[in-house]
């Protein structure tokens, strides 16, 4: 087995977005594309020699490959030991957890999240730092250049590894260690929660839940947990097995793709509870019969009902919130007198925080949530959170939010996704509404008063690190808000966010969030002229 120098070039589009680098499998399958990558990152680490590296991804089509390749290159650059997932497999979030419990000098994620996978679909992969969290930008910034002044990189002349048995191989000088995917992660997950009541819940005739893994990832571990730990009968898990093309699915845990999911909570009464999961694992929603929890009202009910749960039973440092996520749990934290900090879009951004344990709790309104015990956001923790709540308190999921909507008043909430549109247009959409903002400030419009119209730039309070342009805010007087920005996940031309809000102090009944959003929907539209430069009538996913 011998060290190969490869000559190669630059590829000059290889600029980490939102949450890693996330291309066409076609674009990943290049020769040296995803080679060179990898050794970006190598090279930003710097000396690894001896070190351990945790290594996993969703499965999506061509994981198994792009494991062979990293494993080859990091016995090319000296590590000591690769952790890898039994088949290749690990979840963003028991990644997370790995590199922690491990103390390694980080893990590499091969993942495009909640986007379809399959030959024609997305592949991606990321890197997270010793904390386990998703590396912050100072560092992808570095990888980025890094990336487009490689001439050539190192690789391991070898056969591929055996990635389906348990146990330690070697690789050049370099130990391989298949692990378990679930154990480790749900000994955490023990270590939180109350399982015994979680069970009572789940094994008792009271209580049915269905919990959809989206054919992603976190079948094997809800099956592991939530059927074989939690007794939860079989069947519990659909879509449990992970398959790479998802099953043809999208694996975005919403009420437009997890529709199976929606369909049995939403038009039978089999269900008292229902959630999914993402592609790799991170993001969760939360359903009720014929009820959906949005992923904001989660975070401020999780927040109001954490002192029920073992592991954050001593109380919460703080919470925080991504921007445009909705300010619901600033209520709570208000009421509970702790912290809560607003942060751009993703999750990278909470780590500092978690680190200097000035939060415990944070989330987003794009499905995800979570907490200290890891540095990514966890769906299945998130799922575990509610089923701890509801052992408890034995309320509904409909009955707990109405009671959280009497006691701290009702955020109606929306986004609105425009994908795949025309890139230029779209940034023109931006940057037109960012030249007026200043002139909306102190203006009435139809019933609103512009309080403020910014775009959000965060200060980070711990390293003081300036990110700016990181979405269109205005703000009325009332507390209603619209947010404008363009995803920073999506791989097809560009992805316009329409986030909408509005309190209502006490809240009447079961109103329709779009209709009570309508006013703000119009209102959107006439200040950013959002079907003239999509070219759409209509948004493509409603949530
Ligand atoms: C990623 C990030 C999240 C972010 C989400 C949406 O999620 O980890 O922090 O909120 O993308 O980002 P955007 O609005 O820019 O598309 P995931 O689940 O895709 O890793």
């Amino acid at each position: 087995m011998t060290i190969q120098t490869v000559a190669t070039r630059p590829f000059l589009d290889q600029k980490p977005g939102t949450s890693g680098l996330r291309k066409a499998v076609t674009v990943f399958q290049q020769p040296h594309y995803l080679e060179n990558f990898v050794q970006a990152i190598f090279d930003t680490l710097g000396n690894v020699q001896g070190q351990t590296l945790i290594l996993g991804g969703d499965g999506r089509y061509h994981n198994r490959p792009a494991v062979q390749t990293i494993l080859k290159m990091a016995a090319a650059h000296g590590f000591g030991r690769v952790k890898v997932g039994q088949g290749g497999i690990l979840s963003t979030p028991a990644t997370s957890c790995l590199i922690r419990k491990y103390a390694t000098c980080g893990g590499i994620i091969l993942s495009a999240s909640h986007n379809p996978g399959g030959p024609d679909g997305d592949f991606g992969i990321k890197f997270n730092t010793p904390n386990g969290g998703p590396a912050p930008e100072k560092i992808t910034e570095a990888i980025y250049t890094r990336s487009r002044e490689l001439s050539e990189y190192r690789i391991l002349d070898a056969a591929d590894v055996d990635l389906d048995s348990l146990g330690t191989r070697s690789l050049g000088a370099m130990t391989v260690e298949v692990v378990d995917s679930v154990l480790d992660y749900q000994a955490l997950m023990e270590s939180l929660f109350d399982f015994d009541r979680i069970r009572d819940l789940l094994t008792g005739p009271q209580f049915t839940m269905v919990f959809d893994g989206m054919h992603a990832v976190t079948g094997p571990y809800a099956h592991a947990i939530l059927e074989g730990r939690l007794g939860g009968p079989a069947g519990t898990v659909i879509h449990g097995t992970p398959l790479e093309d998802f099953g043809g699915g999208h694996p975005d845990p919403n009420l437009v793709y997890a529709h199976d999911l929606v369909d049995l909570v939403f038009k039978g009464d089999d269900y008292d509870f229902g959630a999914a999961s993402d592609g790799d694992g991170d993001r969760n929603m939360i359903l009720g019969r014929r009820f959906f929890v949005t992923p904001s009202d989660s975070l401020a009910i999780l927040t109001a009902q954490a002192h029920l749960v073992p592991g954050y039973r001593d109380g919460l440092a703080g919470v925080a919130r991504s921007m445009p996520t909705s300010q619901a749990v600033d209520r709570v934290a208000a009421k509970l007198g702790i912290d809560c900090y607003e942060t751009p879009t993703g999750w990278k951004f909470f780590g500092n925080l978690l680190d200097a344990h000035r939060i415990t709790l944070c989330g987003e309104e794009s499905f995800g949530t979570g907490s200290h015990h890891i540095r990514e956001k966890d769906g299945l923790w998130a799922v575990l959170f509610w089923l701890n709540i509801l052992a408890v308190r034995r309320l509904s999921v409909a009955d707990l939010v109405q009671e959280h909507w009497q006691t701290y008043g009702r955020t109606f909430y929306s986004r609105h996704d425009y994908e795949a549109v025309p890139s230029d247009p779209a940034h023109t959409l931006i940057e037109q509404l960012r030249a007026k903002l200043p002139t909306l400030v102190g203006q009435r419009l139809g019933a609103y008063k512009v309080a403020y119209a910014d775009d959000f730039s965060y200060t980070d309070p711990i390293d003081g690190s300036l990110s700016q342009n990181q979405g269109l805010r205005l703000g009325f007087t009332d507390g209603a808000r619209l947010v404008f920005r363009l995803s920073g996940t999506g791989t097809q031309g560009a992805t316009l966010r329409l986030y909408l809000e509005r309190y209502d102090p006490q809240p009447a009944g079961r109103q329709d969030t779009q209709t009570v959003l309508a006013d703000l929907i119009a209102l959107a539209e006439q200040v950013a002229q959002i079907r003239h430069f999509t070219g759409r009538e209509a948004p493509t996913v409603i949530t």
